[in-house]
């Protein structure tokens, strides 16, 4: 009885993929149309369709919290459960795999950041009081999220806090924000884990505001490979985002010899890259 439930919701989520990518075939110039915020890059669906075969067994749900739980203290702990592939951000902004990915929270349909942990803790940092949405999704390697109603699940929380914390607002400043990676150094040769140090300046790094709304001078910033274009606000091959000076990368998925480059921007809240842009890169070498 299980077994034929679970194929038919399979089942039900393979016939939504197939229509959902359907429309987004014949409505390419509607999507472009409406990310004007990102026009540079191609449109998100057009990079994303179609999603491999293999990310219809990729599923995310929440064991915790329970649809509509009410939250009163300032942050919201999760816990999310994973079948059809194994939680892996190593290879985050690589080749995709058919067994490796992560997944996204989505705050109110705005990402929030990648997780690779069962848990996860999103800030109340600047939401308004009231009902809000929480989706969690199987993101691949490259980022793209698996949102079809069989592999993704979306719950609603009431934000009723009973001391909620300073809004934090647009700080401005005359001098122009920057970002410098100190480490690694340009010709490094790297292979195993290694960190991306970077000196940030005129810019406040926040990770409790990942996905709110835009607050001028805030924001954070993503550790790149090779490109900041493309899909996704040119995360494709974000490795991930950070809001210390620190990164922790490894060269895993890489192969001995390759020559990358690795690059460091800084990106609003809703992680689109500021503009003009900021950035550093550092040619390395896979050892
Ligand atoms: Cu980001």
């Amino acid at each position: 009885m299980r077994r034929s439930s679970k194929l038919a919701v399979g089942l039900v989520a393979l016939a939504l993929l197939a229509a959902a990518c359907g429309k987004n075939s014949n409505s390419k110039s509607a999507a472009k149309t409406t990310r004007t915020a990102a026009a540079t890059s191609t449109s998100m669906h057009e990079e994303m369709m179609p999603l491999p075969d293999y990310a219809k067994g990729f599923k995310t749900t929440f064991a915790a919290p329970a649809d509509g739980v009410k939250v009163t203290g300032n942050e919201l702990k999760v816990e999310v459960a994973v079948s059809g592939f194994k939680l892996d951000c190593d290879l985050a902004g690589k080749d995709n795999t058919p067994t490796s990915a992560h997944y996204h929270l989505l705050l109110d349909k705005v990402l929030i950041n990648m997780y690779c942990s069962p848990d996860a803790t999103v800030s109340m940092q600047n939401i308004k009081p009231g009902v809000h949405k929480l989706e969690v999704a199987p993101a691949l390697n490259d980022h793209a999220e698996v949102l079809e109603a069989g592999n993704a699940q979306t719950i609603s929380f009431d934000y009723e806090p009973t001391s909620a914390l300073p809004v934090l607002t647009d700080e401005t400043s005359a001098d122009k924000p920057s970002i410098k990676i100190l480490s690694p150094k340009p010709g490094a040769v790297l292979s195993g884990a290694f960190d991306v140090v970077v000196e940030i300046k005129n810019f406040e790094d926040n990770c409790n505001l990942f996905g709110k709304p835009g607050v001028a001078g805030y924001g954070h910033w993503h550790a790149n490979l090779d490109s900041m274009e493309g899909s996704m606000m040119g995360m494709g091959t974000m490795l991930g985002m950070a809001c210390t000076n620190t990164f922790h990368a490894t060269t895993t998925g890489l192969k001995s010899g390759q020559t990358h480059d690795v690059i460091a921007l800084l990106v609003d809240n809703g992680h689109a890259p500021l503009h003009p842009a900021v950035a550093d890169k550092v040619t390395v070498t896979i050892g």
